[in-house]
This record gives structure tokens, sequence and C-alpha cells, in this order.
């Protein structure tokens, strides 16, 4: 559920080390200088937690997840740890069992500095259901996006093998049809129900699936095929265990494809958000203007500005 990744992957995020969080005299750790404000969020659940808080007056949000037990690394954590009886009643006893440190990591998500929207991001809001006619996009949702300068830099250090390069697993480098396919931030790669990868096109002038026309098929085609191709020859997953789909709205506007496990409830995978790519394939070869003229619906969180718009505009 948690937007998550390990301690080391997220100082990847960063290739600007322009920033303070990781500066000069901070060879220490942002967590370990982190000073909290509040928490945003958290789930015993999930077992996850969001803190919103600073790092040398910088403003960050750090999300700690408890990992999975894995599989392959139970035998040694059941011969190598040790084990505190806390009762015992009857056939039933509990205990709190303390695993060797390499198996008891806690994935940790950083992002500093951290703007405004980062931090709502995972505050708890209600959501309403927005209906967007083509021209609704164009008149109220198109302006808004261009104003808010939603920094996809992160996407083109992706691109350019600034960041993440070591994690790239395929790459069809054609600048039209081409795109590179890595584990999302929210996978730590550890198992494989919880699968979740991104395709991330070489193309820079598409935004979401408002943009896509006919003319995009052989790109879109392209993404499907070699990405389910990659993932089952790496991961041994098959098509019929992969969804497919776009966010519309997506959380951030550079053309990408979710790929994750059909065992996973991955967020963002409901009717309201998600468009399976089979989909959106067959609806552009019937119709080339299909997602330039349809009404799109989606949710948006109480505190979006987008939803603000549409509210201004008499749509809700
Ligand atoms: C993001 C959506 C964006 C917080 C968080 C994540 N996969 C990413 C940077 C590098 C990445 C992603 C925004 C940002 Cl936790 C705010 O996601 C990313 N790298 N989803 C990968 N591989």
């Amino acid at each position: 559920m948690a937007d998550c990744e390990n301690g080391t992957e997220a100082k990847r995020l960063k290739t600007q080390s322009d920033n303070e969080c990781e500066s000069e005299h901070s060879a220490d750790n942002p967590v370990s200088d982190l000073e909290i404000t509040r928490v945003l969020r958290e789930s015993a659940r999930e077992k996850n937690i969001f803190i919103h808080g600073k790092v040398k007056h910088q403003d960050a949000v750090v999300i700690l997840e408890k990992t999975p037990i894995g599989q392959d690394t139970l035998k040694e954590l059941l011969k190598s740890s040790e084990l505190k009886l806390e009762m015992k009643n009857d056939v039933y006893s509990t205990y709190q069992l303390h695993a060797p440190a390499h198996l008891n990591q806690i994935k940790t998500t950083v992002v500093c500095p951290a703007t405004e929207k980062h931090v709502k991001k995972y505050l708890h809001q209600e959501s309403f259901l927005v209906e967007e006619s083509g021209e609704d996009y164009r008149n109220i949702t198109l302006p808004y996006i261009s104003n808010q300068s939603f920094s996809v830099q992160w996407v083109y250090n992706i691109l350019e093998k600034k960041a993440e390069a070591d994690r790239i697993i395929y790459e069809d480098p054609d600048p039209d049809t081409g795109f590179v396919l890595l584990p999302d931030f929210k996978w730590d790669q550890k198992q494989l129900e919880n699968l979740y990868l991104i395709a991330i096109v070489h193309r820079r002038d598409i935004k979401s699936l408002r943009d896509l026309t006919s003319e995009h098929l052989s790109l879109l085609r392209n993404i499907r095929s070699k990405g389910e191709d990659t993932i089952q020859k790496r991961y041994g997953v098959p098509v019929s265990k992969l969804r497919v789909y776009l966010h519309y709205q997506p959380s951030y506007y550079h053309l990408h494809i979710h790929f994750t496990s059909l065992d996973y409830e991955a967020p963002g995978c409901g009717v309201e958000r998600a468009h399976l790519l089979s989909d959106v394939i067959q609806n552009l070869q019937a119709d080339s203007g299909y997602y330039h003229d349809r009404i799109m619906t989606f949710p948006l969180r109480a505190d979006d500005g987008l939803l603000l718009k549409f509210k201004e505009a008499g749509k809700l």
C-alpha cells in the first residue's frame, strides 16, 4: 500500500545532491536527523507509518514499512532467532521472536525536500468522483496541470540513466515506441505477490491517457508485448497473472503503464482510476479520438486543487 523503498534505494531517488537533506555535514542519515512534525497516517494492519518532519529545516516525508516475511529466508529466520516467551496457557503460547538484523529490515522511503503536495498525499482525505468531458479537460484540467509544474524530473533521471539505472530490467531505446521497464518504488522485489513494475515511455509529449490516439497504438502494443514478455521471463509471472493498466488521472503527467500482480490489490487499481491497457488499445483501434472526446470519471481528493476548479466551473 505504501509508496515505499528501502534506504539505499531512497537515496538513489535523489540524483542532485544539492539539497540539504544529504548535504556535507549529514554524512549521517536523513532518518536520524528527522524532527517529527506529525504522523500523517498509520496503519497497524499494513504495518506502516507516514511521518511529516524536518531534516535540517527542510520539510521531509518519511515512510516506514515492515516488510513481509520471505519464504526464502524462513529457515534461517527460525534457526537463528532468539525466542522470548510472552505467555503460555494450555496448548497455546506466544513469543517475541528477535530476528537477526539482516532479516528484520524496515523499508524506508524519504522525500526531502518535500512539497506541500507530497505531505498532503499521505493524509487521509475524503474523495469525490468527477465526470470530465473532453471539453472540461481542455478548459479546466489542462490549464490546471500546466500551471502546477508537477515535477517529472525523477522520470527524466530514469530515462537519462541519472538515477535507478541499475534497476532497469528492460529498455527499448526507440524514441517513438521505446520505453524503460523497472520496479516501482512500492515494490521491494522480495516477493512476487506484490509485484509492481512501471513502463515509462521515452516520448516526452504524452501527458496522459487523454493525449492518446491511434497514432500511439504501436507504442502501446510494444509496451504490452515486450513488458509482458520480460516479466514472464524474469519473474516467471504469466500474462494471465498480470494487471496491465494506466491511471486517469495519473499521479505524474508523463505517460507510464503499471504492471501489477493480479494477486495484489495495488492502490489505484480500482475501476474508478485504472484503465486496462488492452481496453485502451481496443478503444483506440475502434476510434482514434476516443480518449480525446469521452467523458472520463475519476476520483479527486477533497484537498485537490483540481476539485476546486471543477466546483468553480459549476461541474460539481
Ligand atoms: C512518488 C510517484 C512518485 C512520493 C513517492 C513517490 N518508482 C517515484 C521517484 C522515483 C518513483 C516510482 C512521488 C518517485 Cl514515495 C512522491 O514515484 C521513483 N522511482 N514510483 C520508481 N522506480
